[in-house]
């Protein structure tokens, strides 16, 4: 029976450039079913440097920023915003520790355990709270009255 005590939420996920070349695309998406998120909106894009620097920006002090915005620049992304109950914080912990190194020690059947390669290249993204996913959201959708969402390249 469903389950009136959670709210529906909605979370920003990306395959990350490692994870689309890795041929991953099918398999995560297959998970994210499985575990009963619906994919309200997706998008196969090509992200810029100054998208991602945008996107990425409580990091741009980091010394691997430089880094990571080449990593995102490398390849196209899949981006899909996922709907159930709790979504953010359950997407959150079904891809795992930010380290697929770790992840495969401490959450051996986690996305980034399978899917990721290393503490760069850990194949997808997930937002870390409701606040961070409405702007995810809103930062790669135009949501509209009915409660769509079209890319804003598409406006
Ligand atoms: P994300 O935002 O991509 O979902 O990952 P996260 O919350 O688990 O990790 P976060 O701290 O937000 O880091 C963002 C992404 O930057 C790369 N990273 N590299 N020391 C490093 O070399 C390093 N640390 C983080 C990863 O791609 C990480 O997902
Ligand atoms: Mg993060």
């Amino acid at each position: 029976s469903a389950d009136f005590s959670t709210e529906t939420e909605r979370t920003l996920a990306i395959i990350k450039p490692d994870g689309v070349t890795g041929n991953h695309t099918n398999s995560v998406k297959e998970t994210i079913i499985n575990h009963g998120f619906r994919i309200k909106e997706e998008s196969f894009i090509q992200l810029d440097e100054d998208r991602v620097k945008s996107f990425y920006a409580e990091h741009s002090s980091r010394s691997f920023f430089p880094s990571l915005v080449e990593y995102m620049t490398s390849g196209p992304v899949l981006i899909m915003v996922l709907e159930k109950g709790n979504a953010v914080a359950d997407w959150r912990a079904l891809i795992g520790p930010t380290d697929p190194l770790k992840a495969k020690v401490t959450h051996p059947h986690s996305v980034r355990a399978i899917c990721g390669l290393n503490l760069q290249k850990n194949c997808v993204h997930g937002s870390d709270s409701p606040q961070s996913a409405r702007r995810e959201i809103s930062f790669f959708f135009k949501m509209t009255s009915s409660g769509h969402a079209s890319k804003h390249d598409e406006l």
